[in-house]
């Protein structure tokens, strides 16, 4: 198939296009590489170096022989989304092109002016782009887990049935986001429910939980091919982070008392559900949703397990919450769908924390220690400017 992978320079956009390229896919990939230009806004870096999008994609081409067509752009100016559809002519478009950090989205209101016009107006250029080109092209959209918040009953997939007063509808299921980031989605979300009944446009959301790990099959073939690691407080996720804490001699930072409860997937496994969702296209006019996870866990469960894994002397150190969010909840997610495709699950295990302190440790010289102690609060909203957005 002909697959344009949106946000294809990021932590997965990038291990998912060679999967897709390995797997004997076309791959197109779009990008604007905002994502280095919050390092440089915020003076943070990946763990591991990165090669440039040019540099990647010659030597994926030296080491599997295989091409990757590269659009550079940014999907906010309509008409540059729309020349790259009308030139690919993709059958299928996978969206991972948004600003993805909740703590990012929450620095000042800039940055969650930036997020969401950013996410919303990206991803419904994309919609206006295919609605006119060609209907027929399957959207596979990065959704996230956060999007359901905790709710008190059970996260069902994207749809819940609802009986009121003797009557019953199939509604979408409810959603309490937890920053201006996570909002981003559900707009996203209603956008692409309503183009698909609207105009019969075909879409998978995935609502992906937290994703960790750095490496795929692929990525580890070459170190110019290498994708991001992040363990700063802005994008780092939760377990990358303390994996890199437990190498740098540092308390893990649990954020209250860590009941919050999360669901989590390993990144060889993101890369697959993308293979699968795009391989088994929703059908025209359906609104799919996959939630895109393979176990959940509370933040103190993670922490245990990583200092219990790591082959040394880690303390669990709980911090005051920067964030507004429930620390004891009930947590119950369903997510069938994408192993009834075939997905076969990595569990959080010890083999991958030891391959993930490996890796750390190798770069550990690279690591900025003074970018981990969070510093964005949720609870006080500020007007004023701190840094800029690219
Ligand atoms: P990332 O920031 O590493 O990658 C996103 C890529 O999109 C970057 O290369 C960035 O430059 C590009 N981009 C952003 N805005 C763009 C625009 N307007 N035009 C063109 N390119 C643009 O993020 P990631 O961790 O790879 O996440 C990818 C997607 O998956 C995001 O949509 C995110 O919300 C979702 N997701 C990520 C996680 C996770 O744990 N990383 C979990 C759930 C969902
Ligand atoms: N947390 C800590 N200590 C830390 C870092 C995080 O206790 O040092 C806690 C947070 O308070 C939160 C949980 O761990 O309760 C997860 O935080 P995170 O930063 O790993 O993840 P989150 O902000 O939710 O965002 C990440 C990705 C985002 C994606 C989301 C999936 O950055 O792109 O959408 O995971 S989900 O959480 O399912 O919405």
């Amino acid at each position: 198939m002909k697959i344009l992978v949106l946000g294809g320079d990021g932590y997965l956009g990038w291990p998912s296009a060679l999967h897709l390229s390995r797997c004997g896919h076309q791959i197109g990939i779009v990008d604007n590489f905002a994502r280095r230009g919050y390092d440089q806004e915020l003076g943070i870096a990946s763990l591991v170096p990165l090669a440039s999008l040019r540099t990647r994609v010659t030597a994926w081409r030296e080491v599997s022989g295989l091409r990757l067509e590269v659009y550079e752009g940014d999907l906010t100016e309509a008409g540059f989304i729309h020349r790259v559809i009308r030139a690919f002519r993709p059958e299928a478009v996978v969206h991972f092109a948004e600003q993805r950090a909740a703590p990012y989205s929450m620095i000042d209101r800039d940055h969650a002016v930036y997020t969401q016009v950013n996410n919303v107006v990206g991803t419904l250029n994309l919609l206006y782009a295919i609605g006119e080109l060609d209907r027929d092209i399957h959207l596979v959209k990065l959704g996230t887990m956060g999007e359901y918040g905790t709710p008190n009953i059970d996260i069902e997939e994207g749809w819940l049935e609802v009986e009121h007063k003797g009557r019953t509808e199939r509604v979408l299921y409810p959603k309490r986001p937890g920053s201006f980031y996570h909002l981003s989605k559900v707009h996203d979300s209603h956008n692409i429910e309503f183009a698909c009944r609207a105009w019969g446009l075909r879409a998978t959301d995935l609502n992906q939980g937290i994703v960790y790990g750095q490496q795929t099959p692929d990525t580890a073939l070459d170190p110019r091919l290498a994708t991001r690691f992040d363990y700063d407080s802005l994008f780092g996720t939760v377990v990358n982070r303390f994996v890199v804490q437990a190498v740098l001699g540092l308390p893990l930072t649990v954020y209250g008392s860590g009941g919050q409860t999360r669901g989590l997937i390993d990144i060889r496994d993101t890369v697959e559900c993308i293979r699968l969702s795009v391989e088994n296209p929703a059908r025209a006019g359906e609104f799919r949703v996959f939630n895109q996870m393979t176990q959940s866990m509370s933040v103190l469960d993670i922490a245990r397990t990583v200092a219990e894994a790591y082959p040394g002397d880690v303390e669990v150190e709980r911090l005051a919450n920067p964030r507004v969010e429930a620390d004891q909840h009930y947590y119950r997610v369903q997510h069938s769908r994408l192993t009834e495709l075939g997905l076969i699950p990595h569990l959080l295990s010890e083999t991958l924390l030891t391959s993930l302190f490996d890796i750390a440790r190798e770069h550990a010289e690279r690591a900025l220690p003074q970018t981990i102690l969070p510093q964005t609060d949720w609870r006080t909203p500020s007007a004023t400017a701190r840094t800029t957005p690219p």
